[in-house]
């Protein structure tokens, strides 16, 4: 569970009490502080984007709170013990990849999360861009996982399985294409961009870009990529809550990373499995250095695709972009 601040102290009391006043004095007692401090915390929540009323013979009421993904609004909501528990928010930033990784050169711990309301050049694979526009959900957590760097990209079919469980929370049913698409009706709603660093033998950390078009309209992404996109808000018909949702994300991401620490890639894989798209399906691979063709026979214990060819020889592939015939 997160430790709360002083002000997230404040702002859950006054939560608790939607719409009602809550005395100086008893803020001041749940967070622990003066009371003439409170005023100050007060403040400072209404910089962030709180609406707060103040009576001087009732205290304080809050009005209404803002829709940015800031640590006040998600640590009451977070279930985790280590994702999310350090979150770093920025309205804008290039990209949430870059400064995590920023920060955990510097020694960020496990955990720590990275978020933007908005990035002004977030990136794909391959240094393409990925539009990232208000209303979106961009982060990046970083791993310090005890392994080797061999395994790396189970960590982005393992996201991709987070992804998927937590927009099923909601209602839909996504599908995965290897190696780090999340669909919805064969349209993009998640890409996953793993960017790691480590000696030849040992990760030092891996970051996990997760970019998800959640109240996003499909407008906000640039034409050579509007047709095959697509977002939560556009499938749901309405905007979702983005705090409780990211909240989901760390937890089923958490449990999916604990599985893969304590040797059960084997389920991390079979819940990857049942939700991919390619399963006997022929498909093309553009590995970047030719186009390989073939039937789709399942992914190796190292997260490359396995590819049956038309020769009967099954051929392992590490990185590529897939699409999926008949
Ligand atoms: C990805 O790359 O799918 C990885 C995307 C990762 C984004 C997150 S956001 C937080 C973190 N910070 C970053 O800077 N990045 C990560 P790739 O498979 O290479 O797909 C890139 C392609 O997707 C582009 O060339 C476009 O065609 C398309 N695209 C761009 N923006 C999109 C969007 N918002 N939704 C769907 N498709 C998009």
């Amino acid at each position: 569970m997160v430790e709360q601040t002083k002000e997230q102290a404040v702002i859950a009391t006054l939560k608790e009490r939607k719409d009602r006043y809550v005395s100086g004095q008893e803020l001041a007692t749940g967070a622990s502080v003066s009371r003439a401090a409170i005023w100050k915390q007060i403040e400072s929540l209404r910089a962030k984007g709180y609406v707060i009323e103040a009576s001087p013979r009732r205290g304080y009421r809050l009005v209404s709170s803002p829709d940015l993904l800031i640590p006040e609004e998600l640590a009451a909501l977070i279930r985790t013990e280590t994702i999310g528990l350090r979150v770093v928010h920025r309205k804008e930033v290039d990209s949430t990849n870059n400064l995590a990784k920023e920060l955990a050169e510097k020694g960020a711990p496990e955990g720590t999360v990275v978020i933007a309301e908005e990035q002004t050049a977030g990136r794909g694979r391959l240094e393409r861009s990925w539009a990232s526009p208000r209303g979106g959900i961009w982060l990046s957590v970083i791993l310090r996982p005890p392994l080797a760097p061999l395994g790396a990209t189970r960590f982005t079919l393992l996201a991709a399985v987070a992804a998927a469980k937590a927009i099923e929370t909601l209602g839909i049913t996504p599908e995965i294409k290897w190696p780090n698409d999340v669909l919805i009706e064969g349209r993009k709603v998640c890409g996953i961009l793993l960017e790691l660093s480590a000696q030849a033998d040992r990760i030092e950390h891996l970051v996990i870009g997760f970019g998800i078009n959640a109240n996003i309209t499909q407008r906000d992404i640039p034409v050579e990529a509007r047709e095959r996109a697509t977002s939560l808000a556009g499938v749901l018909g309405r905007e979702i809550a983005r705090a409780p949702f990211v909240a989901t994300l760390f937890s089923v991401f958490e449990q999916e990373y604990r599985r893969l620490l304590a040797g059960d890639w084997e389920g991390v894989l079979s819940d990857w499995i049942q939700r991919c798209n390619m399963v006997n399906k022929h498909i093309v691979l553009d590995t970047f250095q030719g186009v390989e063709e073939g039937v789709f026979a399942g992914v190796d214990d190292f997260g490359a695709i396995r590819l049956r060819q038309a020769d009967g020889e099954v051929q392992t592939f590490a990185a590529g972009d897939v699409t999926v015939k008949a």
